[in-house]
């Protein structure tokens, strides 16, 4: 597992007591608060005037992106959303060439050109993030079908948000994953809310059974537990491995901001009151660091120290696309397909 080698390195120092277990669970703190800290960031430079657009936070949902990303390889493909920082962070992409993106300069992902709403990674199977709700769909489930055809036992995960469970195309997918046996997973993030809607009023019945309809296995599972997701995933990773086809997984969540950074008044459809609960009684990071604690996994030294890291990873990866020159003009029409 990748992570475990990395988490060796990063988190070795005063824990020679610690298990391979306490640094995976570890390594899963620190992934988590980078994409905290990273989103914490975006807002900051959203707020100075410093970002172009828009940007979707994924506070709140963090345990989802790793806990699922843990569970694959380096090569398995991932597809992303509107809402997808976490997704390329949890999958190994750079904080500094993703703020190079965000501010529109030449070192980011797509050279500047795409933005918040459509990084893409290759190296770490990143596929893309995708600003039309179920857009990425057909793109997982391709990729899926190219793993199986080539033999190369990869897995494609799909991210989507409750809201695209109104596309068709994921059900024209489901379809065809399960005939074909692909190696696809389909992770339906529900943080309850499309755009300004709770989801209730635009979904109707139980939502696993849309994939049961199909004969896709369907599992539920609380996104804000890593340690669920991660175990759930890597199920569901396996079977889809050895050829058992493709998943629904739902991960029940919250976004804590708004639909995007500019969405600061919403009472009028969420109260005050429901978004204080979750972030009191149901964060990903406070619940899970609680316990890195009690099980002696992690003590409040080791926890703050990967804290003040983080922070100035991102502070420099911040101060690294802020500096960088943006695209010269003749680049303007370069890598863009119409
Ligand atoms: C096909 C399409 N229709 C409408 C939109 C406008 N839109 C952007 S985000 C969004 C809601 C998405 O909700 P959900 O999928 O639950 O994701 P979340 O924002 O909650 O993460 C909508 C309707 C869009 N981008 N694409």
């Amino acid at each position: 597992m990748t992570a475990m080698t990395d988490s060796k390195n990063l988190n070795r120092q005063s824990t020679e007591t610690r298990s391979l277990d306490s640094d995976l669970w570890v390594y899963l703190y620190r992934q988590r608060m980078r994409i905290r800290l990273f989103e914490e960031q975006v807002n900051e430079l959203y707020t100075r005037a410093l970002m172009p657009g828009l940007a979707h936070l994924y506070v709140g949902e963090e345990a989802v992106a790793v806990g699922v990303c843990e569970a694959l390889r380096n090569d398995d493909y991932i597809t992303s959303t509107h809402r997808g920082h976490g997704h390329c962070l949890a999958k190994g992409a750079s904080p500094d060439r993703m703020f190079a993106e965000l501010l529109g300069k030449e070192a980011g992902y797509c050279r500047g050109k795409g933005g918040s709403m459509h990084i893409a990674d290759p190296a770490t199977g990143n596929l893309g993030a995708n600003a039309i709700v179920g857009g990425s769909v057909g793109i997982a489930t391709g990729a899926a079908f190219s793993a199986k055809y080539l033999g190369t036992s990869q897995v494609a995960v799909c991210f989507f948000g409750e809201g695209a469970l109104g596309q068709g195309v994921l059900y024209e997918e489901m379809n065809m994953a399960q005939l074909w046996k692909l190696p696809v997973i389909y992770v339906c993030e529900n943080n309850s809310y499309n755009e300004y809607t709770h989801y209730l009023e635009t979904t109707a019945g139980e939502i696993p059974a849309r994939a049961a309809a199909f004969g896709v296995h369907a599992e539920t599972v609380d996104g804000q537990d890593v340690r669920a997701v991660y175990a759930t995933c890597a199920r569901l990773v396996e079977r889809a491995r050895r050829g058992d086809g493709p998943a629904f997984l739902l991960c029940d969540t919250y976004r804590y901001h708004g639909h995007h950074v500019g969405d600061i008044n919403r009472e009028y459809y969420r109260s005050k009151k429901e978004e204080g609960q979750w972030k009191s009684e149901r964060d990903p990071i406070k619940t899970f660091s609680d316990w890195l604690i009690d099980e002696k996994h992690a003590d409040a030294v080791l926890l703050a120290r990967i804290h003040s890291e983080i922070k100035s990873e991102m502070q420099k990866a911040v101060e690294f696309a802020i500096a960088a020159p943006y695209p010269t003009v003749d680049e303007a029409e370069q890598d863009v397909y119409a």
